[in-house]
């Protein structure tokens, strides 16, 4: 049987392998291999509990104020701690910023150059070879639109780091709420880089992403999965603080239901890690597994995490299902819409928010950790549910985990057919040239996938591999 091998799969947010095997030019089974390992969780064993924060932010560039906001979720969860309306909707407003940008970046930059010719020139080229089959008066406003992307997803990143310091990991999301005033300087400068990104959102964003869909029709096929969905809830709500303001809630096989942490499980038995219990229950407040490279079976440093045994798809897709009422299907342009959908609906919120800021409240309450606890932060980042759970003894961190949509979306499979649901979705994809199997990426990147997340790179003395554009 054929196979086709990618590694790294360039254009997401660092690089993984993806391995494919084809019967008569489909996919007919693929394998995701996270290949570096994400070492936090030892690092933040004996610190004390205030710098998860700070620590966990860094796991990523691209959603770091996801993990800010999911560790003082996590250590709030650990005492009794009240928040005010203004910490909750400082907290948010960074937090969909991020979002923004992120999405904004996932299309232009990492995604359309599989649609488009944008450039004959690195680092555009090398690349596979297809047909770009947009009108050419398109493909120049798109070409346009991609570079026009860099500056208003900065100001997507400006705004959160108006409030938050800094962006990407920013210093203000701290356990009690946040540390910053919302003067009414801050949230004119807020209110003017929000409309420039509303201009390119609904504007660009979704002419060029219909653009694609027309062009490309096969990709409103092509990546579906079975209908099996997973979310925490998105951000929290100013005025009930302790609940998401979007209700999390999973869907299997089409049917919604609560989530019950207790029904979400992890296993490391195709996974590079071992421990003396290979699948673990959550509320995940064990020690984390050793590594162990040369583990027989494994392919990947991204564990299996399940909902009630299923493979369960997280992210903008998920959300568009639970409350959008979203009843279209789950390939390829269905997660792209529903991301641009999302995008949309941010900004409204954001524009209600930042015009409910009140200048003379206080948006931080002292928070201190106690002697010894335990508590979970469980908030859907861009690409979906992100739990992070700690563990407090002698004032110090004595365990912590964190499982990120990636893990959801691509981790490894249990046995030898319950897939990742990134797996599964590149199942049954037509391969047209085998030496240019572009359909490859455009799948993988429908996901938005984010190994750094999932994993995290220590390999410094390690020679790197010569790779292909993709
Ligand atoms: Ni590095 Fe992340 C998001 C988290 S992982 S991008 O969104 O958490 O999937």
């Amino acid at each position: 049987m054929a196979k086709i091998l990618i590694g790294p799969v360039t254009r997401e947010n660092t690089p993984m392998a993806v391995e494919v095997s084809l019967a008569n030019k489909v996919i007919s089974d693929a394998k995701i291999m996270g290949r570096h390992m994400r070492g936090f969780e030892y690092m933040l064993a004996g610190l004390v509990p205030s710098d998860a924060p700070y620590f966990t932010e860094r796991i990523c560039g691209i959603c770091s104020t996801a993990h800010t906001y999911a560790s003082c979720l996590a250590l709030e969860d650990a005492t009794t701690h009240d928040l005010t309306k203004n910490g909750v909707l400082i907290r948010n407003i960074i937090f969909l910023g991020d979002l923004l940008q992120n999405h904004l970046r996932h299309f232009y930059l990492l995604s359309v150059p599989d649609y488009v010719h944008l450039a004959e020139e690195p680092p555009w080229l090398p690349r596979y070879t297809f047909r770009d089959r947009l009108p050419s008066a398109v493909t120049k406003r798109i070409t346009a639109n991609y570079f026009k992307a860099f500056e208003v997803s900065r100001d997507a990143h400006t705004l959160s780091a108006n409030f938050g310091g800094r962006t990407p990991h920013t210093w203000s999301i701290q356990p009690g709420g946040a540390t910053v005033q919302p003067t009414g300087e801050k949230i004119m400068r807020a209110l003017a880089n929000l409309r420039l990104v509303k201009e390119f959102v609904t504007g660009a964003y979704r002419e060029d992403l219909l653009a694609l869909v027309e062009a490309y029709p096969e990709y409103s096929e092509y990546g579906s999965r079975p209908h099996n969905y997973i979310s925490f809830g998105l951000v929290r709500d100013p005025d009930k603080p302790s609940e998401p303001f979007l209700p999390g809630g999973a869907v299997l096989e089409g049917q919604k239901e609560a989530v019950e942490v207790t029904a979400i499980s992890e296993s490391i038995e195709h996974s590079w890690y071992s421990a003396a219990k290979e699948v673990e229950e959550g509320p995940f407040y064990h020690r984390s597994p050793e590594p162990d490279r040369q583990k027989p079976g494994a392919y990947s440093f991204i564990k299996a995490v399940r909902y009630k045994g299923k493979a369960c798809e997280g992210g903008p897709i998920a959300r568009a299902v639970l409350h959008g009422g979203y009843q279209g299907g789950n390939a390829v342009w269905d997660r792209h819409l529903a991301r641009q959908w999302e995008a949309e609906r941010a900004v409204e919120l954001m524009e209600r928010w930042i015009n409910q800021l009140q200048e003379n409240q206080p948006s931080y309450v002292q928070w201190e950790s106690p002697e010894a606890g335990k508590g979970q932060g469980l908030f859907d980042a861009m690409r979906g549910p992100l739990g992070h759970w700690v563990e407090i003894a002698g004032g110090k961190i004595k365990n912590y985990t964190v499982v990120t949509p990636s893990v959801w979306n691509m981790g490894t499979r249990v046995g030898a057919e319950n897939l990742s649901p990134l797996e599964e979705a590149l199942i049954g994809t037509p391969i047209e040239d085998v030496e240019n199997p572009v359909e490859i990426g455009r799948v993988v990147r429908s996901f938005d996938p984010c190994t750094a997340c999932a994993v995290h790179v220590i390999t410094p003395t390690r020679k790197l591999e010569p790779f292909r554009i993709v």
